[in-house]
């Protein structure tokens, strides 16, 4: 690595009151100790490394007590310039229990506590990586590139497990997913295709039962409250994460929105020990190295100590400068959001740089379905599309914001406006032809549904029909889709193979008009190419003059209809007619 340093951590009763040597010569640079026992921090330069294999000795006076044998394996070729995640890919987001149950013999396993049960709405129901992989035929021809799933470490708490945000090994695969060599599989087998495995990442905490929370290595390893309740002090955040820039806070907002307990389950780490950033650190960069990672994204992103995040994504971009980095920065303003992306002027305000590539769009997500139901005034409907956009300013790097209209956290799109989909196909169109990465939820394009409000998370996290052998109907096989289903899926194929090509719309400029009797229009262009898009939110159909376009449309005589292909006229000298509640999307010509 371009970084040498190496801290290998050792656990072991008592482990720190032994000496240490390392085979072959290899010189110690440090061992830190600390008042757990139990640890011990060993620092070495594997520079000096000739072997590919060393002995860590343990010894007491000249006898040696312990003897364990390291690897260090050679850095993989070219893996300091692999490919990854940038606004010419499709993210789809699938979570690992609810995709597809590959291998019923994992669904259980005798050293996890939680059994499968798919009776349970929020249990295990033994979706797993064999299915992910058997169904990439089904990924691929839908148009996505970028696989982002939610984790798949081991999560061995009691109950709810399913998530995975509260990790218990940050080095294993959940053995209900499969195993390490399995996830590696995954990743190749996507990589062939031309697409990539994302890594959901948390670094802001891990579950209360992950070994190291049961015997901390350090009392700050965690924050824990004097006034907390239980064992270790639990405070629940109070989730004011505006705390970590607003001028005007208060200590106690402040230290409660950053330290406070995400969950009960979820002891809040305290990145700004040296030795828990670098074992995010160099944990995050096993994984990209082992897994042959496209990309990551980061849970929870602004809970966490906001300098020690800034060294630990300079940290991996210095061994992976292509490599792209989203985090999940869940805010209601531009500023706000724009503030973690990478060399923000308005951070820079705060003398602050994030060193974070990518954000999530989450003033779009917000606006775009109160945009589509709401009354238009002034300030409602279709212009709350047109005032998000004149926002883009505030983004250093607008071309690397990921779009979606939901996520594994929110409300579906289709429960919100009850499987309409004219909705969905107005909501796709615009993600898919606006700038930044377009990031879709699994189910979505089959038009499933899923009550937050009444179900909780579980019913926006139901299983793939066909996921399961015992499944009465499967929507992987397009032959066997619904006639409903395939509406959604048809489109939404059609649209995101268009959009593979097509570097308009991965880095094209963007010029929008402010909607007229809720229609919507906007161009994305480059010296090549230009393509204009309608949305027309209207039940009735429109009709209208294109003169108002005649700075985007100049010459223009014709374009192409995406989706079908045909040819119509289109000037600044005609008219154009659109269907109540539909898009349009043409190449001009
Ligand atoms: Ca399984
Ligand atoms: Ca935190």
């Amino acid at each position: 690595m371009k970084n040498p340093e190496l801290q290998i951590l050792v656990y072991g009763i008592d482990i720190a009151n032994y000496q240490i040597e390392l085979s072959d010569k290899i010189q110690i640079k440090e061992v830190i100790k600390t008042e757990n026992p139990n640890y011990v921090f060993i620092n070495i330069n594997t520079d000096d490394v000739k072997n590919s294999t060393f002995k860590i000795n343990f010894k007491s006076g000249k006898r040696t007590i312990e003897s364990y044998t390291y690897e260090l394996k050679n850095r993989k070729r070219g893996s300091a310039e692999r490919n990854s995640f940038s606004s010419k890919d499709v993210m789809y987001l699938a979570m690992p229990d609810r995709f597809a149950n590959g291998d019923i013999s994992n669904d259980s396993q005798p050293n996890l506590t939680e059994k499968g049960n798919r009776s349970l709405p929020s249990g295990r129901h033994g979706g797993d990586l064999r299915g992910i992989i058997n169904n990439l035929d089904y990924l691929q021809n839908l148009g996505v590139t970028a696989l982002w799933l939610t984790p798949a470490n081991q999560d061995n708490e009691k109950k709810t497990s399913y998530h995975g945000y509260a990790q218990t090994d940050l080095y294993k695969i959940d053995g209900r997913y499969g195993t390490n060599e399995e996830y590696l599989e995954l990743s190749r087998d996507l990589q062939q295709r031309g697409m990539m495995l994302i890594q959901d990442y948390v670094t802001n905490h891990w579950g209360i039962s992950h070994w190291m929370i049961q015997d901390l290595p350090t009392k700050d390893w965690i924050h824990q409250f004097k006034d907390g309740e239980g064992k270790y002090g639990f405070k629940r955040s109070n989730y004011r994460t505006t705390s970590q820039f607003d001028t005007n806070v208060s200590e106690i907002d402040k230290k409660e929105a950053l330290n406070g307990w995400f969950d009960t389950t979820m002891p809040d780490l305290n990145q700004s020990n040296p030795l828990v950033l670098k074992y995010l650190t160099q944990n995050a960069i096993w994984w990209i190295e082992y897994a042959e990672l496209g990309g990551l994204r980061v849970d929870t992103y602004p809970y966490n100590d906001k300098m020690a995040m800034a060294k630990w994504a300079k940290a991996i971009t210095a061994e992976y400068p292509n490599f792209n980095i989203v985090g999940e920065a869940w805010m209601y303003n531009p500023a706000h959001i724009s503030y973690w992306q990478k060399d923000s002027k308005i951070a820079a305000i705060d003398n602050y740089n994030s060193n974070l590539p990518s954000v999530m769009d989450f003033t779009l997500f917000t606006d775009l379905p109160n945009a589509l139901k709401e009354e238009e005034s002034w300030d409602k409907g279709m212009i709350k599309i047109y005032n998000s956009f004149g926002n883009d300013f505030l983004y250093p790097d607008i071309n690397n914001v990921l779009v979606f209209f939901e996520n594994h956290d929110t409300e579906r799109f289709n429960e919100i406006f009850k499987g309409d989909v004219r909705y969905y196909k107005m909501a796709m169109t615009l993600i898919a032809t606006v700038r930044g990465i377009p990031q879709i939820y699994y189910g979505s394009e089959i038009g499933m549904k899923g009550d937050k409000n009444k179900g909780g998370d579980a019913d926006i996290r139901r299983d793939f029909p066909g996921g399961w052998e015992t499944d009465k109907q499967n929507a992987f096989n397009p032959k066997s889709q619904t006639l409903e289903q395939k509406e959604f899926h048809d489109f939404t194929q059609k649209l995101l193979n268009w959009r593979k090509g097509k570097d308009v719309i991965h880095t094209g400029k963007t010029k929008h008009y402010m909607p007229k009797e809720k229609v919507y229009v906007y161009f994305r262009y480059n010296d090549k190419e230009k393509v204009m898009v309608i949305i027309n939110n209207n039940e009735k159909e429109q009709t209208f003059e294109l003169s108002r376009f005649a700075e985007s449309l100049e010459a223009t005589t014709k374009g192409k209809v995406i989706i079908s292909g045909k040819e119509i006229p289109v000037s600044a000298q005609n008219k154009m007619t659109i269907s109540g509640k539909s898009s349009l999307i043409l190449e001009l010509k």
